[in-house]
């Protein structure tokens, strides 16, 4: 099977879309941004092009939890663009969250992983510049690769939330968090590369870099985007943060800023 020159039609596609090129038997993915319209500055990416020499502070008016979904299909009308943000177990999903939107109490986090199980979504309003405030929701995702449940119950997260990533119409970009400590795991490739089977626009965000040392953190993300180097065409945006510094945070808010205004012209 071979699907070449993947063109977005509508909705999320229309908006971060990519061209997805997808050769089953050699298992090579390509994808190559076109719509997507990056400062080097704000995704530190490759491939995208300037459009903000400028950029003014985004801030965030308001961010309330909304409802928690079993599945898509209970999720609040998709009226607005909307972030995802997925990733192992632990690895700080629900932190990021609350680090952009300046509230530690939004999601909820622990130290012990799988605190996350459903579809939760937030109601949030920012404003930048002389911009009529904007209406986004973010959603915290329950994460992958956690050992300490059922297979039972792993099957059933799995399900939902690839029905949810498949089918969500108003789902403009997944942030896939990646522990910035470890070298590439496979389980994280494996979810990527299956975010590119299922067509569904991403970005890469390198958590918890204040628990290591820069080397260290910059030798992990090299790493990790070359592995990613050697099956993709291009490589999407990535982030490294941390939600204890607040590092990161501007260039992510900075993405989805541009994201929203694109989602907006588009309709
Ligand atoms: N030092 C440091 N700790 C972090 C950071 N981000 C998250 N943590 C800690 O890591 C643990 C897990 O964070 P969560 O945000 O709950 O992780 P999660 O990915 O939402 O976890 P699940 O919902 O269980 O999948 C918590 O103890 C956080 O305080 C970070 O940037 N730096
Ligand atoms: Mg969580």
């Amino acid at each position: 099977m071979r699907r070449d020159g993947y063109r977005p039609q509508t909705g999320r596609h229309a908006l971060a879309s990519c061209w997805l090129r997808y050769y089953s038997g050699l298992t090579l993915l390509r994808r190559v941004p076109t719509a997507v319209h990056f400062s080097p500055s704000i995704c530190q990416g490759r491939h995208f092009q300037i459009i903000s020499p400028y950029l003014a502070p985004v801030n965030i008016t308001s961010a309330t939890y909304l409802i928690s979904s079993p599945g898509y299909q209970s999720c609040p009308e998709p009226d607005r663009p909307e972030y995802a943000f997925i990733g192992r177990s632990n690895v700080g999903k629900s932190s990021l969250i609350n680090m952009l939107c300046n509230n530690q109490k939004l999601a909820k986090t622990s130290g012990s992983p799988g605190k996350t199980q459903m579809i939760n979504h937030f109601a949030v309003e920012s404003a930048s510049a002389n911009k009529s405030p904007t209406q986004w929701y973010i959603v915290d995702l329950p994460g992958y690769g956690f050992a300490k449940v059922s297979q039972q119950q792993r099957t059933r997260w799995e399900k939902m939330t690839e029905a949810y990533l498949r089918k969500r119409k108003n789902l403009v970009n997944v942030f896939v968090l990646i522990d910035s400590r470890h070298a590439p795991q496979k389980g994280d490739l494996d979810f990527i590369n299956r975010l590119g089977e299922w067509e569904v626009p991403f970005c890469i965000v390198f958590t918890k870099s204040d628990k290591t040392t820069q080397a260290e953190a910059g030798k992990n993300v090299r790493a990790f985007l070359d592995t990613m180097r050697k099956t993709w065409e291009f490589l999407p945006p990535h982030f490294i943060t941390s939600a204890v510094k607040k590092l990161g945070k501007e260039k992510i808010l900075h993405a989805i800023e541009q994201w929203n205004a694109e989602y907006t012209a588009g309709g």
